[in-house]
């Protein structure tokens, strides 16, 4: 590469020195609106009454969590990563949900930036409408490729006839688990994360087979796709059922995955596997309610480089943990408003360039 010529787009883990990332953003986020049945499977029953059209997520939640993510961006530049931030959208007007969850909708694998073919309706133009400035700086590089969701063309049947049946392990006839069916390709890219060649992902209520197999067509040479085995009927995103620490050495959410299953692949043959020990705690009032997630966002951090990891200020039991025992340094950072609409660090954000180590 000659002198000057950055490289914008080259990541191939979840854990090397973070040089460059997308921190999405909250104003004017609101309910995701999508059928029924898929609330029903996804989201937290107490919460379902909010999951309609032209809900706005209460004023307070959106001011502080963007008060938030601005202090978590701030942070990222002090350490020396190049921060992106979206295009600020009325997702109300837009009939959309958020930009502050930028990694359900980009994948980078490589050199390669890839836009996720959502399941959800609200969620099909979230990439056009945020991101589109920083996916034309990244793709005039010439050194990187971006890859646009395909179009749905003609109606899009991706529910019809999806019920729940009965839940299996996720990998047998993928339309009896799950709300969507396998019509045409979709998923989430925050079911899929990067361990060297191998993507590992998860089939979900927004991820079929044939988005699985879509990705595995558009990755780059010599990568490949792997579906874990998961056994959470709610399934949608595998970025708070594992987080890798450091090369070698995993956690996981030992209701959702197991030893065993993440031993089915190679890639974690001589990894250190480790169910994290403690049921986590639900946030108590006056916290703001947790509208989409479960206690175990808590495994949703962001790994800096293979010491550093961006923690919840409140999670400090799992702060504590990794410290003692595997000697990582966490960054505990505000973030339960950001949490409260739907993800944590690693959901609001899109590594674009770790370093390879
Ligand atoms: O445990 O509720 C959260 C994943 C968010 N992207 C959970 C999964």
């Amino acid at each position: 590469m000659a002198a000057g010529d950055a490289t914008l787009i080259s990541a191939d883990n979840e854990w090397s020195p973070l040089r460059a990332v997308i921190v999405g953003r909250a104003e004017n986020s609101a309910f995701p609106s999508e059928p029924a049945k898929m609330i029903e499977a996804t989201m937290p029953a107490e919460h379902a009454a909010n999951f309609k059209p032209g809900n706005p997520f209460p004023a307070e939640i959106l001011s502080k969590a963007q008060e938030e993510l601005d202090n978590f961006a701030a942070i990222l530049q002090s350490k020396g990563i190049r921060v992106y931030r979206p295009r600020k959208v009325d997702w109300l007007k837009e009939g959309g949900y958020t930009g502050a969850m930028p990694r359900d909708g980009l994948l980078t694998v490589g050199n390669t930036l890839i836009e996720a073919p959502f399941a959800w309706g609200c969620r099909r133009n979230e990439i056009n409408l945020g991101y589109v400035d920083i996916l034309s700086e990244l793709g005039a590089s010439g050194t990187s490729r971006i890859c646009r969701a395909p179009q749905i063309v003609g109606k899009d049947t991706i529910y019809d006839d999806g019920k729940i049946k009965g839940f299996g392990n996720g990998n047998g006839d993928d339309s009896s688990h799950w709300i969507v069916n396998n019509s045409r390709p979709a998923f989430d890219a925050a079911d899929f994360m990067r361990f060297g060649k191998t993507i590992i992902g998860q089939l979900s209520h927004v991820t079929n087979r044939k988005g699985v197999d879509y990705l595995q067509a558009i990755v780059p040479g010599g990568y490949s796709v792997e579906i874990l085995e998961t056994t959470d009927e709610h399934a949608m995103h595998i970025d708070a059922t594992i987080l890798p620490l450091r090369k070698g050495l995993l956690v996981y959410h030992p209701e959702r995955t197991s030893k065993a299953a993440l031993r089915g692949h190679d890639v974690f043959r001589d990894w250190e596997l480790h169910a994290y020990p403690f049921a986590p705690q639900p946030r108590e009032p006056p916290g703001p309610p947790m509208f989409m997630c479960s206690p175990w966002l808590l495994l949703n951090a962001l790994s800096l480089d293979e010491n550093r990891i961006m923690v919840e200020a409140n999670d400090t039991q799992f702060a504590s943990w990794v410290t003692d025992k595997f000697g990582m340094t966490p960054i505990l950072c505000p973030f339960q408003h950001v949490n409260s609409m739907g993800g944590s660090f690693h959901c609001a954000t899109v590594d674009l360039v770790r370093s390879s180590v």
